[in-house]
């Protein structure tokens, strides 16, 4: 397989001004007709076009049938010999077949439930069309669908609108990837917007018969992402009418296609019985994120796929914002950095790291990652501290400005910051260049007066990168007086040095620093032993609510480490807990945040950076021994804020209602640890709502005493939604996350043989192998048979959907974490995946990355 490199590239030799596109579906041999107007921008070269599974029918050059020595034809696409081609403008023509019937890779023109619909990012025109599938071309797409329907969407503006037929027109130029088109028997959730400059857009949420009552919300959610995008960043929508169809096949999240929205319907239907507040947050984020991606993506594009995160990272850093303005910022902040260390932490420090800039890959499908994605946003929230306020939107007006149109690099994105804000930004270049997440140990002391904080920055070495200059870090600091006062306002150290020591002056007596306010940087930092802060102090003290979180996470970690080795609770722990229950200042969704333990990833990552192996099982209980211990500690407490947290009225997915409703449900699952699953059970039974429904179910399984609490609770869960594909994928991930490991591996081995469980479709699949793979200690079995399973999936998998499998290979991740006869069993599925006959190109770039 090729490695691409970032180095090679070359801009593409023709311009293309007009895509004219004639499709005539057919399941099984859809006829695709391609007209393209090219005009030669270097004199003779020859015509390089991507193509994969086509089965050519025609193809001429201004009406001239070419003769069969005047291409080359491969696996991969077809070359067009210079002597060929005119040296003038002029007119390709192909004829192509395709089966959108049996493709089960969900990439190019497929079919879900009877239903044509495309996904060509990164590369799933090539499987439509011949055609140069790069970002930097870009060209303007007119489109005839027929064959099909009685729905026919594609980009843009409709131009005809008949029985059997439509035209569309899409006025602005797009590269390849952002080509859809959608063919069917669908119903419309409608509604209209008006733009800022008054122009009328209608909207239209496209699904399956029956589910046009499950579209308001995501109606909603749509029409508040268009005004806050005129709000915030003066973007207003560009074309007459804007489409989203929601697919029940679909390998990722959705799709920013151009005017055409497709989205995994998990991320639209909504309705309170079958969707939880999380569900509720994630679709209104997902669907801002790509709605924000027609300027952020579509208008500006990326040159090439090395520079993903140029759209990717500044789109979530986008959403992420409009959901902090919806619902409480602190705690969108929180939940944000809690996923950023989850799987971009991991990622970071494992075989798969890279830089949010990869420079070289073999199937770029596989970077789709956190990295590029979350650590991507991340960065333009450093860009944003180091140019202030209206430096950020003096950039991103100028940004607009230059570069709308264009295909752009990293380099053009820092440019326009350079131009607006004066500032150098050579060394913050590292941060998209280079790789790891950079550590910050910190140490201080205070004398006559003056406090100083002396930082020393270090990164690891990660694959092919191994010298790791220092970064130019911003580091968000405040200063707490002894009674908790901020003494100074929050401050932005700029660290651009391996170590570096700032001085603050005229204090009365020793501060307590507070550090990373408001997570301003991607690092982890590290106390040293006299540096140590006061945690219990910041959770009850800290005014910068992200650290007040902080402080009591990184207390719950060293409690819960230490038990891990054999140690007990630590009373200001629960002490801390304890103050935390009785504040009746906090916001409800801050301190159910607060209550949540470690996840068991954590603390095993943790045990491994303190140079200990960690063992699955002791991890777990010590978990489980820290709930209760807590549990008993303040049953009181807890069980008072159970029934004040209790919501009344109907159900609506709102913060406030929604951050109650969190808190409840924290408080219930310490309760469970000791009351058998009992109030579990009892609010399962009277739950008018998914989120509260399912929470509970999960506690049944999880605390329920003897199987009878929790298989009851199941059966029930099933019998009742066995007809409601989404709420199914809730029920099969959720067991297996809950499930006690010891019994995990049998439930998910006697799950699959469930007739509901469809693993062609990637929701069902991913709810079940991610549930088992989420059950740290099930999934870490000592005997490798979790390992087995999974292993056997995704080889199963791999054949039908190369992507999914692939993405779901990095479970495997953290395999040198983990004691020696576990790294050997990981490693021997590892192995075994990557000596599979005819394995996909994206599973086994995965798996070789993986064994380094
Ligand atoms: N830009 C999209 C990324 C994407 C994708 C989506 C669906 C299926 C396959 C895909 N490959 C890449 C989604 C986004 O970031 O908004
Ligand atoms: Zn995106």
């Amino acid at each position: 397989t090729v490695t691409k490199l970032l180095s090679e590239y070359q801009p593409f030799p023709f311009d293309l001004e007009m895509v004219r596109l004639d499709f005539q579906l057919d399941p099984k041999a859809t006829q695709v007709r391609a007209r393209i107007s090219m005009r030669p921008l270097r004199a003779a070269a020859p015509l390089e076009l991507d193509g994969e599974g086509l089965v050519l029918r025609k193809i001429s050059v201004d009406g001239r049938v070419l003769a069969r020595t005047e291409y080359s034809q491969s696996d991969t696409g077809l070359v067009i010999h210079a002597a060929a081609l005119p040296a003038q403008p002029f007119m390709l023509e192909t004829e192509v077949e395709i089966a959108p019937a049996s493709n089960t890779a969900l990439e190019g023109l497929y079919m879900s439930k009877g239903m044509y619909c495309t996904q060509c990012e990164a590369e799933g025109f090539r499987k439509i069309t011949y055609y140069p599938d790069r970002p930097d071309v870009m060209a303007r797409f007119h489109v005839t669908v027929s064959g099909a329907g009685p729905v026919l969407l594609s980009n843009g503006n409709p131009v005809v609108q008949e029985a059997g037929r439509a035209e569309w027109l899409d006025p602005w130029p797009k590269p390849a990837y952002l080509f859809a088109l959608v063919a069917g028997d669908l119903v419309a959730h409608s509604g209209s917007f008006t733009t800022m400059s008054g122009r009328a857009v209608a909207l239209n949420i496209w699904v399956r018969a029956g589910d046009e009552t499950r579209c308001g919300f995501a109606l909603e959610a749509l029409k508040r992402s268009m005004t806050w995008d005129e709000q915030v960043y003066g973007r207003e929508y560009d074309l007459d009418i804007f489409n989203i169809v929601a697919v029940d096949d679909f390998n990722m999240g959705a799709m920013e296609n151009k005017g055409l929205n497709i989205f995994n319907s998990k991320w639209v239907l909504a309705s309170p019985e079958t969707a939880t507040d999380g569900d509720y947050e994630r679709i209104e984020g997902i669907i801002a994120h790509e709605y924000f991606h027609n300027w952020t993506g579509n208008r500006i594009t990326c040159r090439d796929w090395f520079q993903l995160c140029l759209k990717e990272g500044l789109t979530v850093y986008r959403d992420q914002n409009f959901t902090a303005d919806m619902r409480l910022g602190p705690v969108k902040r929180i939940e944000d950095v809690m996923a950023l260390r989850a799987r971009q932490f991991r990622e970071d420090r494992g075989p798969l790291a890279h830089p949010p800039r990869p420079d070289n890959y073999k199937e770029i499908n596989n970077f789709y990652t956190a990295t590029v994605y979350e650590k991507g946003a991340e960065i333009v929230g450093m860009l944003r501290h180091l140019v202030g306020e209206e430096g950020y939107r003096a950039a991103l007006d100028l940004y607009f400005e230059r570069h709308d149109g264009q295909a752009c690099t990293i380099e053009d994105w820092l440019q326009v910051f350079e131009d607006s804000s004066g500032r150098d930004l050579r060394q913050f270049k590292r941060w998209y260049t280079d790789a790891g997440t950079p550590r910050l140990t910190i140490t201080d002391s205070f004398k006559n007066g003056t406090y100083t904080l002396d930082f020393e920055q270090k990164t690891v070495p990660t694959p092919g990168q191994d010298d790791k200059p220092p970064r130019h870090i911003p580091i968000a600091v405040g200063l707490l007086s002894p009674q908790g006062r901020d003494l100074i306002e929050t401050t932005i150290l700029e660290m651009t040095e391996a170590r570096q020591s700032f001085v603050f002056e005229g204090l009365a007596e020793r501060p307590v620093p507070s550090i990373l306010r408001g997570f301003s940087a991607p690092v982890e930092l590290d106390f040293a032993p006299e540096a140590a802060p006061d945690l219990a102090f910041l959770l009850a003290h800290d005014s910068d609510p992200f650290n007040r979180w902080d402080a009591g996470g990184r207390l719950a970690l060293q409690t819960v480490v230490a038990m891990a080795q054999g140690g007990a609770v630590d009373p200001s722990y629960s002490a801390a807990i304890g103050a935390l229950l009785k504040d009746g200042a906090a916001d409800p969704a801050f301190s159910a945040l607060c209550l949540h333990l470690p996840a068991q990833d954590q603390i095993a990552q943790a045990l491994h950076e303190a140079g200990k192996s960690p063992d699955p099982e002791a991890i777990y209980q010590a978990r489980e021994t820290l709930a209760q211990a807590l549990a008993m500690a303040h049953e009181a407490a807890l069980s008072e804020l159970y029934e004040a947290m209790a919501v009344t009225g109907p159900y609506r997915p709102d913060p406030e209602p929604a951050g109650r409703r969190s808190l409840r449900l924290a408080t219930l699952s310490l309760l469970s640890r000791i009351d058998g699953g009992a109030r579990a059970r009892t609010l399962f039974d009277a739950a008018d709502n998914m989120t509260e429904s399912l929470a509970a179910l999960g506690l049944c399984v999880s605390a329920g005493v003897g199987v009878g609490v929790g298989e009851a609770a199941l059966a029930q869960f099933r019998a009742r939604w066995q007809g409601d594909r989404l709420v199914m994928d809730k029920w099969f991930n959720t067991q297996l996350i809950a499930s006690k490991p010891d019994q995990a591996l049998s439930r998910a081995q006697s799950l699959v043989q469930d007739p509901l469980y469809d693993w062609k479709n990637p929701n069902r699949f991913r709810s079940l192998m991610a549930g088992f793979s989420a059950n740290h200690a099930g999934f870490h079995r000592q005997d490798g048979e979790g390992y087995r399973f999974y292993a056997d999936w995704l080889l199963r998998l791999d054949p039908l959907n190369p992507q999914v499998a692939a993405r779901m290979s990095t479970a495997f991740e953290t395999w040198a974490r983990y004691d020696l006869q576990r790294q050997s069993l990981m490693r021997a599925q590892l192995m075994r995946i990557a000596q599979t006959e005819g394995l996909s190109r994206d599973l086994s770039e995965m798996t070789a990355r993986m064994l380094g």
